[in-house]
């Protein structure tokens, strides 16, 4: 095993590396900006060294800094949670040429699937199915996008190569639109990651998110752990996700499994990753993009498997053997995350200040992974995303039941969360129906609220 581990995060992803080095007895290396002087990933790990100043560029996004912190403090082994350079092949590679473990897939796979084309041309190689779209490397120029548009058909999508979670993607509904869409989410792709290149796809309108959970050795065994519904997401921010998927049968389970299962496989993938698709109402389904990392709603599928997905991704990267095979995994029960976000409910403003009054809830079947305390300030600079509540039980009405009673316990003051917004999710007879679409929450937004912060912002 690892004998010391950096956790190259914050907040409550650190703080769930943490716990599972813990009880694996992996010593824990924290890193932390000037902003997180008193967070409680730093307090919580065995050793906690200052890595730069509150812009993430110069601290969780410093390569450099962050490799020396972990050679210096003597550690073997990182892992980098999610977002920041969670799916940076250049970090990856550096750690390994560092001499230390890197809990994660290889750089190659990492790159390979940040490449959006690509990916689509490797799945449609492998014979797993993704939408009509663009071919071959993207376009970068608006001819381009015209043709591949007039090929499709309206309404298209437009993504960026190297984007992914949805981050500059736009619909275009016409001719107009795209020439005006196409500028603008190509601005957006090259402020955001550098990179003129886009690709089309035909918009499928009212699927669902459904995403797969993979897990895979060095040696090529691959499984599926089944699926998640993230459905419910505001401008591709995802607000609650569930497992397993309402509307999923047995039988398309197993087929979509399949499919993900064999997209890991034909690239040789190592370590966890999660496998994206689209869900048609007509059943059928497509593959939009793998993520080569831990994932925020891991927790729902861990409840349901009885899997700990951070301490599988720790003996897979020791490259150690899968010693779960397929036949063993079955679903029990549901389970259901609900992000809580430091935002205003209304405008989905930050709501940063200091908590007092904290009181999580508990009993049984609810996990709650926070980093929160009272006295804590929740910085500016950083994602909202300060708590998951995480409730499992028999079955899917009983896990809703469960998860309203245990947001009505949940106390924060100090600060605005979301959990209302939750609440009023888990009262809509559509979503107790389990009928919903990747359009569901637009109905719930405070259209008033929010038109007037966007003019307040305009002044
Ligand atoms: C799509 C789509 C419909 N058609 N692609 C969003 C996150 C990113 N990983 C892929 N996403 C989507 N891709 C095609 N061709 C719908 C989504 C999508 C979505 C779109 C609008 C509003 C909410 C959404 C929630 C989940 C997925």
């Amino acid at each position: 095993m690892f004998k010391k581990l950096l956790v190259a995060n914050r907040g409550t992803i650190a703080i769930r590396i943490i716990r599972a080095c813990r009880e694996l007895g992996i010593a824990t290396l924290a890193v932390y900006s000037t902003a997180d002087k008193e967070a409680l990933h730093a307090r919580m790990a065995d050793e906690a060294v200052c890595i730069g100043p509150a812009a993430a560029a110069d601290s969780y996004l410093n390569i450099p800094t962050i490799i020396s912190a972990a050679l210096t403090y003597g550690a073997d082994a990182v892992h980098p949670g999610y977002g920041f350079l969670s799916e940076n092949g250049d970090f990856a590679e550096a750690c390994r040429r560092s001499g230390l473990n890197f809990v994660g897939p290889q750089a190659r796979h990492i790159r390979l699937m940040g490449d959006k084309p690509r990916a689509r041309r490797i799945m449609i190689r492998a014979g797993v199915p993704v939408l009509p779209g663009s071919e071959g490397k993207g376009v970068t120029e608006l001819r381009e996008a015209q043709a591949d548009a007039k090929k499709l058909g309206f309404p298209v999508l437009i993504k960026a190569a190297a984007g992914g979670g949805g981050k500059g993607m736009r619909v275009a509904r016409d001719d107009k639109e795209l020439a005006r869409l196409f500028a603008l989410a190509r601005a957006e792709s090259e402020a955001a990651f550098g990179s003129r290149t886009m690709y089309l796809e035909k918009y499928l309108e009212d699927a669902r998110h459904v995403e797969f959970q993979v897990l895979a050795d060095q040696y090529r065994s691959v499984v599926h752990l089944g699926e998640r519904d993230c459905s419910i997401q505001r401008r591709h921010q995802k607000v609650l996700e569930e497992a397993p998927c309402p509307l999923i049968t047995a039988r398309l389970r197993e087929k979509m499994g399949r499919a993900a299962v064999r997209a890991a496989q034909v690239v040789g993938y190592s370590n966890i990753g999660t496998v994206e698709f689209l869900l048609a109402p007509d059943g059928n389904f497509y593959f939009i993009e793998m993520n080569t990392r831990i994932q925020v709603e891991h927790g729902v599928t861990e409840m349901v498997t009885g899997v700990d997905l951070v301490r599988e991704s720790l003996s897979l990267a020791m490259g150690e053997r899968l010693r779960l095979k397929q036949r063993q995994v079955s679903i029990d029960g549901a389970a259901i995350e609900c992000r809580i976000y430091a935002e205003d409910p209304d405008t989905h403003l930050p709501s940063p200040g200091v908590v007092s009054n904290h009181h999580p809830p508990g009993g049984l079947g609810v996990r709650v992974e926070s980093a929160l305390y009272d006295g804590y300030r929740v910085p500016v600079q950083y994602d909202p995303l300060i708590a998951k509540l995480i409730v499992h039980a028999g079955d899917r009405v009983a896990t809703l039941a469960r998860a309203r009673a245990a947001l009505r316990e949940y106390l924060i003051d100090g600060i605005k969360t979301n959990i209302p917004l939750h609440l009023r999710i888990l009262d809509d007879a559509d979503f107790q129906r389990g009928s919903f679409s990747t359009r569901f929450l637009d109905r719930f937004e405070n259209h008033e609220r929010v038109n007037e912060v966007a003019r307040a912002a305009a002044r």
